[in-house]
């Protein structure tokens, strides 16, 4: 029932329990200053309840955004427009009143890549201007979130507002989000999460079908206020802030203020056989399989993985010193294409229940389809590809590669809670304690399956080095090209990456911390264009080296690059022929050339900047390749 704010004439407030007088006057006002701007014509307080979701559901079905998927239950599906479907990241922004905080100083004549700043006020200005009535003939609601388990000390508390049905589902699948945050908040501080599709509409104007504005498109941290800006983009890792803009881009800056970090990283539960348990965190750049390791399914008898989260890590030292990590997400917004009962049964496990799936395929059996499950479609079903191709199966094989049924960058959005192996102290408000961090990438050549930095100032070094293949979560690269991605934060990193060096490096002088040992993995390596390492489940295997090395056990020899497996000493019983020297082969050469493109990069982009420990480390490195 539609209710008149006493506070702002001519808005509508629609929340059936919460009213704008109950907010917290910093709340209140957040939510009052927008209303002017923005200019909505209603405005609604989401208490996150199951009734409210059932209404936003309900009213995104009534106006065409999703589409019920019968074969399933409480699944629906969202189709954006083929101009948004991924981050952009030319368009993304840091703004910071000193460049440098933002972004390192390139060497002359060189364009940095790592990040975008821009002058906070010159900013603020643009996106004024932007935001000016963007809100038009639309609601506008208010999303408390928290990222993080509620009320715990590792967690911190947002406020979005947002223009999209959309945002507030799948908000409310990736975050805590709703009343109870607003009990933790009372009236204390939170970052302000500002959202809007940038499709205002007047008078009798119809709806685009999937509302968005690519023209003026960005996608604005402010770290220095907590602040986060996105405009134009009602995709994923554009508008659900609390994700990437919150848990990554803002939240490394206050980690690195408050002496911890936001990462990148999977975090996963590991039992050996013996019944011991440890947790690693692991790096990889998007759509490289984090979520397929993060809910790994051990082909070695007798262990056991457990899931805490598939793409953000945030992790503090206890008072033992213990590194101590929580996924401050509430849901998985993974990559569907390639999810099948083979590479990821818990996935498969997790998603046909109360899934936002966006950008996939749809069956004429009501259910969902994507490249990858071939095998696990009834034959006589039709397939609408996520364009519209009606009976896609009968394409030709060439026009099925240039028309996939999904979009490679398609997702699934689905409750952490729901993964069949999802670890029992996944909400634990203290976090699970992490023994190793892992990096890695998509590194078809040079790179071996696995090996161990040689310390923390050169593990620091190893997630400095990482480069992968792109992928199509991002849409401002063409897929394949080796891309530079330190950390796998290259697109999160929410300060200046010379800065954020000094930060990982200055961790391990923390009195009384045991530090992590780190590792790098490469479970992407070809010959004759084919993956030599069956990766997925067989993983296993390498982590199982790396949970001994962690127990001090003698596995390990050195190699130009670090520490890698002795002889025999990764279990390969029952893989069947595997061309282990492969997979470890390191040719001067190539070694050569790494080094080299390392150095360049560096140089390039961080100038003087680069950190003497790491300055030291590549040294080091180029001079153990002379030496072979
Ligand atoms: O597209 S998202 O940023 O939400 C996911 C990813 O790219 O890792
Ligand atoms: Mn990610």
């Amino acid at each position: 029932i539609p209710r008149t704010s006493p506070a702002t004439t001519g808005v509508r407030y629609l929340s059936a329990s919460i009213q704008l007088t109950d907010l917290a006057p910093r709340v209140r006002e957040f939510v009052e200053e927008h209303v002017k701007i923005l200019r909505p014509a209603n405005v609604h307080v989401c208490d996150g309840s199951s009734e409210e979701n059932q209404s936003m559901v309900k009213l995104l079905q009534d106006i065409g955004r999703l589409k019920k998927l019968d074969k399933y239950e409480n699944c629906y599906l969202a189709i954006t427009s083929p101009e948004d479907v991924a981050r952009v990241e030319k368009q993304t922004y840091v703004c910071t009143t000193k460049k440098e905080d933002s972004v390192p100083t390139p060497a002359p004549r060189v364009e940095s890549v790592l990040g975008n700043w821009k002058d906070p006020q010159e900013m603020d200005k643009e996106m004024e201007s932007k935001f000016q009535g963007s809100m038009e003939g639309r609601t506008m609601y208010v999303i408390p979130f928290s990222m993080g388990p509620l009320g715990s000390k590792l967690s911190k508390i947002g406020i979005q507002l947002t223009d999209s049905e959309y945002v507030v589902a799948s908000m409310r699948i990736m975050t805590r989000m709703g009343r109870g945050v607003l009990d933790v908040l009372k009236d204390g501080s939170f970052v302000k999460c500002v959202h809007s599709v940038g499709y205002p509409l007047s008078e009798g104007q119809k709806d685009a079908e999937w509302p968005c504005n690519k023209k003026k498109l960005a996608i604005v941290q402010y770290p220095e206020r907590n602040e986060i800006k996105s405009f134009g983009s009602g995709y994923g890792g554009n508008s659900l802030l609390g994700k990437k803009c919150f848990a990554l881009r803002i939240a490394s800056t206050i980690a690195r203020d408050e002496g911890w970090l936001a990462e990148h990283m999977l975090i996963l539960g590991l039992t050996n056989p013996q019944g011991v348990k440890k947790y690693i965190a692991a790096a990889f750049p998007s759509a490289c399989g984090k979520t397929n390791m993060a809910m790994l399914t051990p082909t070695i008898p007798g262990w056991k993985a457990e899931c805490v989260g598939d793409d953000i890590a945030w992790m503090r030292f206890n008072e033992e010193g213990r590194l101590m990590a929580i996924n401050p997400e509430n849901g998985f917004f993974g990559v569907a294409p390639g999810t099948n009962t083979g590479s990821n049964p818990n996935a498969m496990g997790t998603i046909f229940r109360n899934t936002i799936f966006t950008n996939v395929a749809s069956t004429s059996d009501g259910g969902v389809f994507w490249e990858g499950l071939e095998k696990e479609v009834p034959a006589d079903v039709s397939i609408t590809s996520w364009l519209g191709t009606k009976n896609w199966e009968k394409l030709t094989d060439h026009e099925k590669k240039e028309k996939p049924a999904a979009h490679p960058n398609s997702r699934f959005c689905t409750p952490t809670s729901q993964c069949p192996v999802v670890d029992p102290d996944w909400e634990d408000p203290r976090g699970v304690p992490i023994d190793a961090i892992l990096f890695g990438g998509r590194r078809p050549r040079t790179i071996p399956l696995v090996y161990e930095a040689n310390s923390w100032n050169h593990g620091v070094f190893v997630g400095a080095s990482m480069r992968s293949e792109a992928t199509s979560a991002a849409s401002d690269f063409k897929k394949g090209g080796l891309l530079h991605d330190p950390f796998a934060m290259r697109p999160f990193f929410g300060y200046n990456f010379s800065h954020y060096l000094q930060h990982w490096l200055r961790l391990q002088h923390t009195p009384g911390v045991q530090m992590p040992k780190i590792f790098h993995v490469n479970w992407f390596r070809k010959s004759d264009g084919k993956f030599i390492w069956p990766g997925f489940g067989d993983n296993i295997r390498v982590l199982d080296w790396i949970f001994r090395r962690c127990d001090g056990e003698d596995v390990a020899q050195s190699s130009p690059l670090g520490l890698i497996p002795k002889e025999g000493t990764i279990n390969t019983e029952g893989l069947g022929p595997i061309d282990m020297a492969s997979l470890f082969q390191m040719p001067k050469e190539e070694l050569r050339e790494e080094a080299a493109v390392m150095e360049d990069y560096f140089e390039k982009q961080l100038s003087g900047d680069i950190p003497a420990e790491v300055r030291q480390e590549l040294e080091q490195f180029k001079g153990r390749v002379d030496a072979l």
